[in-house]
């Protein structure tokens, strides 16, 4: 009688164990990781693939403007002859971004590296080449970290149950996070990605708990590895306690102003996050302001190019880009490695420190008086354009007013670097006056 009733409680005993151990996270991505991840401040995303032969929308265009069949077939005619990983990576570095992030597999399934695991993958086109593996190479030749996109999605994959208006299985979950793990575990030993960006989270199929799990898994294999916030459940917008993942990643607009929670924006170039011919591209001007509201946010900009499906990148967006990254060869010492704050950006300006300097990004050149608030116990020792002349300005009791010119250095974007006689970076947020 009492062994039967000791072995119903440790049955119990068991199972909460169990429960408990497969929905909790074991070891956490350091703060410092993550700190490091977050200076690097500006990112290259890329999303590629056979759909590229097409330009239609690399994550919802399967069955709707694309024929399944047709769709699926698409990768016996990838052929990217023009593709250089080198000079992919020149333009990444040239655009002034410390990562790189390539969709090594987005929700169609298809693989852009030789996966083991089945035969959608860049080995059975024409092309063969592992692309992933020659973006790793290059990068690390480079100097620029190297970061992987992978969807929790997959409509190639029979055991995974949701295949975008086609024929839908039972499916079979355990099996498909079996193929996950092994795909991951291809990736982080073969190119030792500095990040992984996850997307896809809200389907169905995927739980918290075997979000949770992949956690767990991915850094048992790398304890380093930074990993965004869509492994769990709920909004990717913001962190909470539930978040599985590192960082917040909100899509095709800037994050919210925030000095606790780190995070990354997405938004592409053009419209569209694959390559679509002549979709409309953002003005330099909206390029750099968009780079500065994110850092005057406190976060991270993940700007996204579509190459085409011969392999280049369009002239006009290595330009684009290359713009941005001449603006940065200037402008990054207010950009990179900073935080957010004092001000909280808007369509005036946003602003951003670093020890004892608070940097103003300008966004609209007007002339005359920009007051700000006086700031208890410091000083400002100067007040200069970067690359220009110095701005005079005046301090009264409670304010300061600086005296902008009629012209400022720059016509897309100028920085007011004021440097106090202390360190800044712990100002609590000020109401810009004026
Ligand atoms: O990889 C990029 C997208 O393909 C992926 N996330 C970024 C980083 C993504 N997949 N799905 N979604 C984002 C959300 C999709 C929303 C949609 Fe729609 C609702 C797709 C179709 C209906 C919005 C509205 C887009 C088209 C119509």
């Amino acid at each position: 009688m009492y062994k039967k009733l000791f072995s119903f409680i440790a049955f119990f005993v068991f199972l909460i164990a169990n429960a408990q151990q497969s929905s909790t996270i074991n070891v956490r991505t350091s703060k410092a990781q993550i700190d490091d991840f977050m200076d690097q401040r500006f990112g290259l995303f890329i999303h590629w693939g056979p759909v590229s032969l097409r330009g239609t929308e690399i994550g919802w265009s399967r069955s709707h403007q694309v024929n399944q069949v047709e769709y699926d077939s698409l990768y016996k005619e990838f052929n990217p002859v023009l593709f250089n990983a080198d000079n992919w990576v020149k333009t990444a570095k040239n655009a002034g971004v410390k990562y790189l992030t390539i969709t090594a597999k987005h929700h169609d399934g298809f693989c852009l590296w030789p996966s083991a695991t089945n035969n959608y993958t860049i080995q059975y086109t024409p092309f063969k080449k592992d692309i992933v593996g020659a973006l790793a190479m290059a990068c690390k030749k480079q100097g620029i970290k190297f970061c992987v996109y992978f969807t929790v999605l997959d409509w190639h994959d029979e055991n995974y149950p949701i295949h975008n208006n086609g024929k839908d299985t039972n499916g079979n979950m355990v099996e498909f996070v079996k193929t996950m793990k092994k795909q991951i575990q291809e990736i982080i030993s073969n190119y030792h990605p500095y990040m992984l960006w996850f997307d896809g989270n809200w389907e169905k199929p995927w739980t918290q708990e075997i979000g949770i799990d992949m956690y767990n898994y991915i850094k048992k294999l790398d304890p380093k590895v930074v990993i965004n916030n869509r492994l769990g459940k709920g909004t990717h917008k913001t962190m909470s306690e539930a978040s599985v993942g590192d960082y917040a990643t909100p899509e095709q607009e800037i994050g919210s102003f925030n000095l606790k929670d780190p995070w990354e924006s997405c938004i592409t170039i053009c419209n569209q996050w694959s390559w679509k011919p002549n979709d409309p591209m953002k003005s330099l001007k909206t390029c750099i302001q968009t780079l500065a509201s994110t850092a005057g946010g406190n976060g991270n900009l993940l700007f996204n190019i579509g190459p085409m499906s011969d392999g280049r990148i369009e002239q006009r967006q290595i330009t684009r880009l290359k713009e941005m990254g001449d603006w940065l060869k200037i402008y990054g010492e207010s950009i990179y490695g900073t935080r957010a704050g004092p001000f909280k950006p808007d369509s005036i300006l946003a602003s951003t420190r670093k020890r004892n300097t608070i940097y103003l990004q300008l966004f609209k050149m007007q002339s005359g008086d920009l007051k700000i608030p006086v700031i208890p116990g410091l000083k400002i020792l100067k007040a200069n354009f970067i690359k220009g002349d110095a701005v005079p300005f005046e301090q009264t009791n409670n304010n300061v007013v600086f005296d902008l010119p009629k012209k400022f250095p720059n016509a897309t974007c100028s920085v007011l670097a004021i440097e106090f006689n202390a360190d800044v970076t712990t100002v609590s947020i000020l109401e810009k006056l004026k």
